[in-house]
Order: structure tokens, then C-alpha cells, then sequence
């Protein structure tokens, strides 16, 4: 149920990725050597199928994962504690929003019509990511979506600015900027927390960071020894830093940043490396993982129907809209 073999028709049939005429082996070699020279990618350039495809997955999962992570922070907009939290957390999801619509926007540019992207993603054949599978429960989830979801996003975003195709890494750096906005709210609420709060917010923050410091290591996927795409995606400049290299310099970076913030990752085995030069971790659960991606985390159900909801309560949007775009057609031919 939960792949994501996008029903794409093929580009152009004289361009298979296996070359079978002089014509493609020079296209074929002109798109390698380009990649080699690290250079990018356009949309009007010609490119091999399976690359094409990869990136439709991959950013589309990624503008999905913009929509649906509005969600888990949608619930709090009510119930922020004071109006400076709740205009933050209004403009951020706004962002988060906008993320989603750069990179549905990426994604047309290889072919592939939004409303497909949106079809795969109601019907669970596109992924999103695991992170927005958990509940928030009380308002210092909020700070740690921010402090360690968006700065485990950041982590994995900034090198998609160098992503191969060009459009993908034109839409990065802007969200990168937002993103690094979002960290630095997170972190000052919690900060707030800490430090001005009582002992039972101090108990609140804990709790949060006990129960997303774990699903965020997972937010990088699988090991690499495990991952089906990191080779050719590394390899065609898309991916830039391994999912387990990107791991650990999340870790490296938050383990500091919760020593300011005075509170414990629930993780008996991280310590600095002074060998390594890097923190050591305990090991996750990755059979948890694969569950939640599969569509049996805590919240895979809600989330979908509440996305599923949302695209049936616009229909009538949608009809408005291209009723009014008929009219204008016409129009000139009335004039006439
Ligand atoms: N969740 O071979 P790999 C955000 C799947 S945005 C779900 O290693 P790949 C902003 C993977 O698709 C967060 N599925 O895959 C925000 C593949 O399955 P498939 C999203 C996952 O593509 C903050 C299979 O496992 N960011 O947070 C996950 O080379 C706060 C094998 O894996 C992006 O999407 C996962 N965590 O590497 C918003 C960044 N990990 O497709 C609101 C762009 C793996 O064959 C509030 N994406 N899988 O069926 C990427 O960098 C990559 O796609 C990875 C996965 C690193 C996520």
C-alpha cells in the first residue's frame, strides 16, 4: 500500500536510460559529465528516467511532509499560552505551507501534475515524513517540534541547496532560511520554559524531548547499509551527505544544545567520542520505523484523513476557480 511507484509516463521514448541509440549515448554521457562536474540540472534539460522518477519521490514526499507537518502544530494555535507564541506558531505553519507549495511546484517542472502528487499522497501510496506520525500532547511538543523536527530538517536541507537539479535547490534555500527560524522559536520556548517556568514545565519539556529525540534520529532514514536510494542518489548529486552521516551531525549538534537547555536525552549510551570526535548513541528501533512508515504509527490514520477532509472540503474552490478561468476563455471570443 504505502509505495510510491509514480504512474509517470516516460519522457521521451528516443531517451531510455539505457542508451540504444548514438543520439541517447550522447545525451546520456552530456547529463553525466555535467553531474561530474557538479554542475545542475534545469528543467528543460535533458535528463535519464530514473533520475526524473527519484526526484519526483523524493520531492514530492518532501512537499507532502510540508502539509501534513502543519497539522501536529495546527492543534496548538488555539491554545498557545500568550499572543507573541500564537502570532509565531501562525506564521511558521503559514511557512510551512508555503514550503509545501515551492516544492509541489519543483515537482511539476519534471512533468508530473499536482493533483497526481496530491492523489498518491490521499490514496497512501506517498510517503511523508515518519516525524509527523506522533502526537503533540502538551505545548512544549511545540518547542520541540521546532528545536529538533525543523533542526533535524535544517540538518538534511541544507545540502539539498547543492541538490543536482537546479529547481529543487533553488526552492531549498529559502525554505533553509525559514527553517533555521523555526529552530531558533522552538528553542527560545523552551529556553523560556526552563528557565522562567515552574517544575512541572520543566517536567513538560523532559517529557517532550523524551518522546521525539528518538522518531527525530529516524527522520534521516534508514542506515545506509539499509537505504534502497542513498547510492545512485549520491551518485547523481542529489543526495549530498549520507542518511547516517546527516544522523550524526544532528546528534553532534543537539547534545550540546540540551546541555544549555539542562535537559537529558533519554539515551543511557550518548557521550562524547573523543577517538571519533563525535557523540556515540544508542541504537534505534528501527523495526518502530519501518511500522510508521508502513502506515501503523500513532497517527498515520488522522493525519490522512485530515488531509483527505481538507482536499474534499476545497472541492468547491476548485470548481470556482476553473469556472471562473472558463469564463475568462471565453471572453475574448464574446467580444468578438
Ligand atoms: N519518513 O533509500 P532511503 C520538515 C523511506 S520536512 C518516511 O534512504 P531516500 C519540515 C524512503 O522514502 C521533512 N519515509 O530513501 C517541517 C524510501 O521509501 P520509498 C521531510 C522515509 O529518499 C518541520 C525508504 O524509506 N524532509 O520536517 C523516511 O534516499 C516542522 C528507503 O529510504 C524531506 O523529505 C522518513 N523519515 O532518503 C514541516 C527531505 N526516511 O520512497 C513542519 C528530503 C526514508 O522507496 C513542521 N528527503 N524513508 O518508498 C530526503 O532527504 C530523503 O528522501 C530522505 C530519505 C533522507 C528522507
Amino acid at each position: 500500500m504505502y509505495t510510491q511507484a509514480m504512474d509517470i509516463e516516460p519522457q521521451s521514448s528516443e531517451a531510455p536510460d539505457a542508451p540504444r541509440t548514438a543520439n541517447a549515448q550522447q545525451l546520456l554521457a552530456r547529463f553525466n559529465a555535467r553531474i561530474d562536474d557538479g554542475g545542475f540540472i534545469e528543467a528543460k534539460d535533458w535528463m535519464p528516467e530514473h533520475y526524473r522518477k527519484t526526484l519526483v519521490r523524493q520531492i514530492s514526499q518532501h512537499a507532502h511532509s510540508e502539509i501534513v507537518g502543519m497539522l501536529p502544530e495546527g492543534n496548538w494555535v488555539t491554545r498557545a499560552p500568550t499572543l507573541k507564541r500564537k502570532a509565531i506558531l501562525l506564521a511558521k505553519i503559514q511557512d510551512e505551507g508555503g514550503h509545501g507549495l515551492y516544492l509541489y511546484a519543483a515537482a511539476e517542472t519534471l512533468g508530473v501534475s499536482r493533483d497526481a502528487l496530491l492523489e498518491a499522497l490521499h490514496s497512501g501510496r506517498a510517503k511523508y515524513s515518519s516525524i509527523f506520525n506522533y502526537p503533540t500532547l502538551n505545548w512544549a511538543d511545540i518547542g520541540v517540534v521546532g528545536w529538533l523536527v525543523d533542526g533535524a530538517a535544517i540538518m538534511n536541507q541544507v545540502p539539498l541547496c547543492r541538490c543536482s537539479y537546479a529547481p529543487y535547490a533553488r526552492a531549498m534555500i529559502r525554505i533553509c532560511r525559514e527553517e533555521s527560524f523555526h529552530q531558533r522559536q522552538g528553542y527560545d520556548a523552551l529556553l523560556t520554559m526552563m528557565r522562567e517556568g515552574t517544575d512541572a514545565q520543566r517536567a513538560m519539556v523532559q517529557d517532550a524531548v523524551n518522546r521525539w529525540w528518538w522518531p527525530c534520529l529516524m527522520m534521516f532514514g534508514p542506515p545506509d547499509a539499509d537505504s534502497t536510494h542513498s547510492e545512485q542518489s549520491m551518485r547523481w548529486g542529489i543526495k549530498r551527505i549520507s542518511n547516517d552521516d546527516l544522523r550524526q551531525k544532528f546528534v553532534d549538534a543537539t547534545a550540546a544544545q540540551a546541555n544549555v537547555l539542562g535537559v537529558t536525552m533519554p539515551d543511557p549510551d550518548l557521550r562524547w567520542n573523543e577517538a571519533r570526535g563525535h557523540f556515540d548513541f544508542g541504537p534505534i528501533d528501527w523495526d518502530e520505523f519501518w511500522r510508521v512508515i508502513g502506515g501503523d504509527g500513532p497517527c498515520n490514520r488522522e493525519r490522512l484523513s485530515t488531509r483527505v477532509q481538507a482536499w474534499e472540503d476545497g472541492a468547491w474552490v476548485r470548481d470556482a476557480a476553473l469556472a471562473h478561468a472558463r469564463k475568462q476563455a471565453e471572453m475574448p471570443q464574446r467580444a468578438a
